[in-house]
């Protein structure tokens, strides 16, 4: 590991506030002191405790003040990196952070790779791998959803799962080993406990993988399209749940052209609405266009929400709608229940939804949108919101390594019951213990670790 001392802009450019000048490693308090000259009756850095801040000036060659800054110093091993760390607080803005970070450079520190400050701070133990990667998630996060499982990765939870799953893999690894080793003293291990142990743990994985795809929805989030035929409130219904009127709303039929794109969080989960031009039959060359990306839309999204009109009845435009919706997971929205005069029936709307999910709202009104955004999340999540382990594991490196320890021990079982040797048994639970090591970061190889940080900015 190098041993240098690093620094870097902390803080996002442009202009902001303050903007922060990080600095880390053995000589990243004596290099800012060189640069600093504290208020009179201030301190030098040196000279002072770990967590105290301190006013003062950034100074040039010639003594000159470049910026007005605060100073905080955190002594090792309490700091992000556990390395003695110097935050400069400048004034927000690009150039006193540049000009305050060329002046660290001038003292000999290196500026910092993407992530090499989380990097330190994993290579040094105060964080392991999966925490690691939970400081980018918290970073990335677009819901409250996704920040709240980064937040408990970043407690060290799944790490602790990960290495308790570990620890139990050792074990029984240490006891098919102890008899490959020593088959005199030891004998055959206990062929039907292995089984229930094995079988108990690949339980665990399977649920894991199963939660972590619930997981997944909260990190990554999903693509719902609005489609219907014209005028039947899509846009509004678009507007109604973004809060505000972004899409043109008229009794025009055919007002949407073309697919507007919002975010918006429904219940935690980032969604990306996709509004579209209305379904029907038509000469008009641009509405025909609109109508072609209204057919992308709905191949793209993981759900499709299909208003009706209730004061205008069904007719063969619904029907074609509801054509292009095989193999989707789709809500059928009946909007306009504000209207005295309902033009659909109760069984009518039963024979045409087919088991699909409905809800009655009012784009106008603003009612039943709650119900909406429950039933979006009940169809993607499959009614298992807010489960323990939906909370763990999201992100794709560790869902690969769980599939491959899974593998391996579905392989322990089966060679458990076809009673193969333990030298084929030993091989797979080596398998599902290197690729457990890579989670753990017990066995993590240097270009996993450099892929790991790659994603970082550079400050972080
Ligand atoms: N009464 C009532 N009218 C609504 C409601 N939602 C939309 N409308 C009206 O229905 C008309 C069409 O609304 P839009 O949101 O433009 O419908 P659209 O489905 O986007 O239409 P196109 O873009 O043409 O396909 C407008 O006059 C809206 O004010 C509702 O919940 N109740
Ligand atoms: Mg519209």
């Amino acid at each position: 590991m190098k041993n240098d001392t690093i620094a870097a802009i902390a803080t996002a450019p442009g202009e902001g506030g303050i903007a922060i000048v990080r600095v880390s490693g053995p000589e990243a308090i004596g290099m800012v002191d060189q640069v600093f000259e504290p208020v009179a009756g201030g301190r030098r850095l040196t000279e002072r405790a770990g967590y105290t801040a301190g006013l003062g000036w950034v100074v040039d060659r010639n003594g000159e003040r470049i910026d007005e800054v605060l100073t905080l110093v955190m002594r090792a091993p309490r700091s992000y990196t556990a390395e003695d760390v110097v935050e400069v607080h400048c004034h927000g803005g690009v150039l006193p952070a540049r000009r305050v970070l060329e002046r660290v450079l001038a003292q000999g520190a290196r500026m910092a790779d993407a992530g090499e400050f989380t990097l330190r701070a994993f290579l040094n133990g105060r964080l392991d791998i999966t925490q690691a990667e939970a400081v980018i998630d918290l970073i990335r996060a677009k819901s409250t959803g996704a920040m709240r499982i980064a937040m408990r990765q970043l407690q060290g939870e799944l790490g602790r799962r990960m290495r308790a799953i570990e620890e139990e893999l050792i074990g029984i690894n240490a006891g098919v080993e102890a008899s490959i080793d020593f088959p005199e003293e030891i004998g055959d291990i206990d062929r039907a406990e292995a089984l229930e142990r094995v079988g108990t743990l690949a339980e665990r994985v399977r649920h894991i993988l199963e939660a972590s795809e619930r997981g997944r929805v909260y990190c990554q989030g999903i693509r719902m399209a609005i489609v219907g035929k014209p005028n039947v409130g899509k846009s509004s219904l678009l507007n109604a749940l973004l809060q505000k009127n972004r899409a043109i709303v008229t009794d025009i039929p055919g007002t949407t052209r073309d697919v507007i794109e919002e975010y918006v969080s429904l219940r935690g989960i980032p969604v990306r609405l996709m509004d579209t031009a209305g379904l029907r039959e038509t000469e008009d060359v641009v509405e025909r266009l609109g109508v072609e990306r209204t057919r992308q839309a709905i191949d793209e999204a993981d759900v499709v929400l299909f208003v009706l009109d209730v004061g205008a009845g069904l007719d063969e435009n619904d029907r074609r709608v509801q054509g292009l919706l095989t193999g989707k997971k789709a809500v059928v929205l009946v909007n306009k229940d504000d209207l005295e005069d309902k033009r659909i029936s109760v069984a009518e709307l039963e024979s045409f939804c087919a088991g699909l999910p409905l809800v009655r709202a009012s784009a106008r009104e603003g009612t039943g949108l709650r119900d909406l955004e429950l039933t979006v999340e009940q169809l993607v999540l499959g009614g298992q919101a807010g489960l323990d382990e939906m909370e763990l594991v999201v992100n794709t490196r560790h869902s690969l390594a769980l599939r491959r320890v899974l593998a391996h021990l579905e392989a322990v079982c089966l060679g458990l019951q076809q009673g193969v040797t333990l030298d084929c048994l030993a091989v797979d639970l080596w398998g599902a213990l290197e690729a457990m090591g890579e989670i753990t970061g017990r066995v993590l190889r240097e270009d996993v670790i450099e892929r790991i940080f790659h994603d970082f900015c550079i400050g972080k």
